[in-house]
C-alpha cells in the first residue's frame, strides 16, 4: 500500500493561527485515496518536531514525505529545494529554544535537495490558478530543520520535501498581509501530494533566481 505522510505546524511567534497546520487537517478530511494518507501537526519545537518526524517515518514508512509550514509574508506557495544542516534561529521556538549556528544533524552534510519533482509541482499548482514557486531557502528556523530532519530519515526510495505557505487569508495578521485563501492552501497541498506520486521526472524548465 502506497503511504504519504504529510504534516503541518502549531502556531508559533505570537501568530494565533498556523495554515499549514489547519490545511493538513482539511487535506486529511477530503482525502479520497486510493494511497494512504497520514497527517499530523508537528510542535514549532527544536527538540520536539524532528523527533516527532523521525517517529512517524519510522512508524508508517511512507513513499512520499511532504512537510509543510507557514512562511509569513510570502505571497505565494514555495516548493522548497534546497535544506541546510544549519539551525539560526532569529526567534525562540515554542519551547524558548534559540539555537544558533549549530548543525541539525552533525556530521551530516552541509545541505540536502528535496526529491520531490519541486518545478513539476509549482507549475501545477500555478495552471491551478494559485500562485507558486519553486524557492531555494526554507530558512533557518523549525521548517528547516524538519526538512532536513525529512531528507536524512527517509529511506532511498521515500520522496520527502518541504512547502512553506503563506498566512491564510481567514487569519491574517494585517489588513495588507499577503495571504491567501485557505482552501487555496490545501488545494495546493492536494496538488503536491498529487504530483509527488505521479510525477517521477521533474519538469526540465528553468525556475531559478538570478539573485
Ligand atoms: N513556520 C516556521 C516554523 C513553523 C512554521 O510553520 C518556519 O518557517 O521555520
Amino acid at each position: 500500500m502506497t503511504t504519504v505522510l504529510l504534516t503541518g505546524f502549531e502556531p508559533f511567534g505570537g501568530d494565533a493561527a498556523n495554515p499549514s497546520g489547519e490545511a493538513v487537517h482539511l487535506v486529511a478530511s477530503r482525502w479520497s485515496g486510493p494511497e494512504v494518507l497520514i497527517t499530523a501537526v508537528l510542535p514549532v519545537t527544536f527538540a520536539g518536531a524532528g523527533a516527532r518526524l523521525r517517529e512517524l517515518v519510522a512508524e508508517h514508512r511512507p513513499d512520499v514525505v511532504i512537510a509543510a509550514g507557514l512562511a509569513g509574508g510570502r505571497a505565494a506557495i514555495g516548493v522548497e529545494r534546497v535544506a541546510v544542516n544549519l539551525l539560526d534561529a532569529r526567534i525562540p521556538d515554542n519551547d524558548g529554544d534559540q539555537p544558533v549556528d549549530v548543525p541539525s544533524a552533525p556530521g551530516a552534510p552541509a545541505a540536502h535537495f528535496a526529491t520531490l519533482p519541486v518545478k513539476e509541482i509549482a507549475r501545477r499548482i500555478t495552471a491551478g490558478g494559485i500562485p507558486a514557486e519553486v524557492s531555494y531557502s526554507a530558512g533557518t528556523f523549525v521548517c528547516n530543520h524538519v526538512f532536513f530532519t525529512a531528507l536524512e530519515a527517509a529511506a532511498s526510495r521515500t520522496r520527502a520535501g518541504f512547502v512553506h505557505v503563506p498566512w491564510s487569508s481567514e487569519h491574517a495578521p494585517s489588513s495588507d498581509a499577503a495571504t491567501l485563501p485557505i482552501l487555496q492552501i490545501v488545494e495546493a497541498l492536494e496538488i503536491a501530494v498529487r504530483t509527488s506520486l505521479d510525477v517521477t521526472e521533474d519538469a526540465a524548465v528553468p525556475a531559478g533566481t538570478l539573485h
